[in-house]
């Protein structure tokens, strides 16, 4: 990789950096019309794509049964992938634990007002398959949902001759009420709508590829979802006490994931820049993929840069508003001070991106895009909704009455106004 100079980018180049596009809106129109036909068609539908789109003729769409047999049968092999899927869904659970709100009233003078939060009925959560098979997404898609309240909790997964033995045992360890063999788009509009067989959810959420994701963009509106999440991001922030073997081991590892993915180090410490653009085409040699790391890497959204100073580094992982941020630095506190723009933030040599991938506890299912200038990540939150209270007495009304009586008068709406009067009379 080539060291580049914050200060000397092209407008195109910065664009690249900050417009990073997940080619959503190009499949779009195919994807309204797999909607359109899961729609009308259900279960007829989602067999026929499952032929087209991933080549498996599916038996049971409902694959609940076999998630369940899945993890009694590695818990039976008392296989080791299991205890690991125990030990991240316990951390991942306690960190989720922790966000869940209590229903608060407290006094205002005396107008008495309060929240309450309650769940939603039912969840659909996408769990990608395919090519990779992602067990995590399974934990941290359902968890937060069981966690929340939610009733119902329902799982589509890519359909497969034989379904990857560890995802059903995570889905099914997560705690999901129902599990269906359907992928992409399909899958999208089957939850979001229901079919003879899926149980339609309230709010779809997970991530997925750029099918899902559009899926996701023309659901919205008839249900929840969580946001559009494209393909994996890390910037990290680098002064010259950092390693950068370490700091290249982790662009290497998200770079895995896609070959749009975007990894990105930003430093002010030249020597260190030049090392770990070296680190990072050594550490690619050989990795089993390769190829799709090499194409992260050439993406025009990723790089090693230099930066005049550690402020002038800040100014550009705000900008880049990275899904996952990495501090390695000094003072890395003082640092993330100044960072309002980040979906989740690792702080030290020894907090690397992929221990949250997998099993600190918060959760990698992240903004992208820039997303994190308006949004967090998966939680708890995204699962429930709130009603607001209030209670006034006789007097609490009486000191609200003038202020309501006159804004109800500057509105025309008279019968306001009366409703209030008429407690008095
Ligand atoms: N880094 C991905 C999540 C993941 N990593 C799953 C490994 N498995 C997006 O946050
Ligand atoms: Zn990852």
């Amino acid at each position: 990789m080539d060291v580049r100079t914050v200060a000397d980018l092209s407008p195109a180049e910065r664009r690249a950096f900050f417009e990073r596009d997940a080619g959503v809106d190009a499949v779009r129109d195919d994807v309204s019309e797999i909607v359109g036909r899961v729609r009308e068609e259900g279960d007829v539908a989602l067999r026929e794509f499952s032929e087209e789109f991933d080549g498996v003729t599916v038996g049971n769409i409902d694959v609940t049964d076999d998630a369940e047999r899945a993890h009694a049968e590695l818990d039976d092999a008392n296989d080791p992938v299991l205890d690991a899927v125990r030990e991240a869904a316990a951390n991942i659970r306690a960190f989720h634990e922790r966000q869940r709100p209590e229903d608060w009233r407290e006094t205002f003078g005396d107008r008495e007002l309060g929240r309450r939060f309650r769940p939603l009925d039912r969840a659909g959560v996408y769990v990608p398959g395919g090519a990779a098979a992602y067990p995590s997404s399974a934990l941290m898609g359902v968890i937060p949902a069981t966690v929340a309240g939610v009733e119902h909790v329902s799982v589509a997964t890519p359909p497969a001759e034989d379904l990857n033995p560890v995802t059903l045992a995570a889905i099914h360890e997560a705690g999901a009420d129902a599990v269906y063999q359907v992928g992409g788009a399909q899958a999208i509009a089957a939850l979001a709508y229901g079919t003879e067989t899926v149980t339609n959810a309230q709010k779809v959420v997970g991530p997925g590829n750029k099918w899902v994701t559009a899926a996701k963009a023309v659901v919205q509106g008839d249900v929840g979802i969580d946001f559009l999440a494209g393909p994996s991001e890390v910037l990290v922030l680098a002064d010259g006490t950092a390693d950068p073997a370490l700091v290249a081991a982790d662009l290497v590892a998200q770079a895995e994931h896609d070959p749009n993915a975007s990894v990105v180090a930003v430093t002010d410490d030249a020597a260190l820049a030049e090392a770990v653009a070296e680190a990072v085409d050594e550490q690619a040699a050989g990795r089993e993929r390769e190829e799709t790391i090499r194409a992260a890497l050439d993406n025009d959204a990723s790089g090693v840069l230099r930066a005049r100073s550690m402020p002038e580094a800040v100014l550009f992982a705000e900008e880049y508003a990275a899904e996952h941020l990495s501090i390695v630095a000094d003072d890395d506190e003082a640092l993330l001070s100044r960072i309002s723009n980040a979906g989740s933030v690792f702080l030290g040599p020894y907090s690397p991106v992929a221990a949250g991938d997998y099993a600190t506890g918060t959760n990698h299912v992240l903004p992208t895009n820039g997303g994190a200038k308006r949004y967090g990540g998966l939680s708890v939150d995204t699962f429930l909704r709130s009603s607001t209270v209030q209670r006034l007495d006789r007097d609490g009304l009486d000191g609200l009455a003038d202020t309501v009586t006159t804004l109800a008068e500057a509105e025309g709406l008279e019968a306001h106004a009366e409703s209030v009067r008429k407690r008095f009379e």
